[in-house]
């Protein structure tokens, strides 16, 4: 009886260490949904980094978007304007937060429109941890707004057709 105790609990052990394997991973994803005719979305989330320093080199949704960039957002005088990134920086032992008014993964060319309830499969690209799956839920735009830390519309060209 002993026996079998110590083989479950090393088996359970086991599995932990296997869920935890990666020392990379994404919390809070979520995009905003889109009106009927929009072209672009974005995509916001934290990603947990509990390991070595690593780089978000991209993403795909094929289901939802024809193609993905990783933008940040900088304000130029009184604009808030949109850049493109070649990667993104994923310092060890951090969380790299992509929000509303910053960092955030840009959905192009969007086959439909974005709808609060739906969730789709979007696949991160990392320099050293490979890929890694996150399930992405569409929110209401004033459900997103709520949880900005700051006043603000980050985004202007977001969402118009
Ligand atoms: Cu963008």
């Amino acid at each position: 009886m002993k026996g079998l105790l110590f083989s479950l609990l090393l088996a359970l052990n086991t599995l932990a260490v296997a869920a935890t394997d990666s020392a990379i991973r994404a919390e809070n994803p979520q995009a905003a949904e889109t009106p009927p005719g929009a072209k672009t979305g974005a995509v916001y989330l934290d990603i947990v980094n509990t390991g070595q320093p690593d780089r978000l080199l991209g993403a795909e949704a094929k289901d939802v978007a024809g193609s993905i960039e990783l933008h940040t957002t900088l304000l130029e005088g009184t604009l808030m304007k949109m850049r493109e990134l070649e990667a993104v920086d994923l310092a060890g032992g951090q969380t790299t937060s992509l929000k509303p008014g910053g960092l955030h993964v840009m959905l192009i060319d969007l086959k439909q429109s974005l709808q609060a309830g739906q969730s789709f499969p979007l696949t991160l690209h990392l320099e050293k941890a490979g890929t890694l799956q996150v399930t992405v839920p569409v929110v209401k735009r004033e459900a997103m707004m709520d949880a900005m830390p700051q006043q603000g519309h980050g985004h202007p060209e977001h969402g118009k057709p």
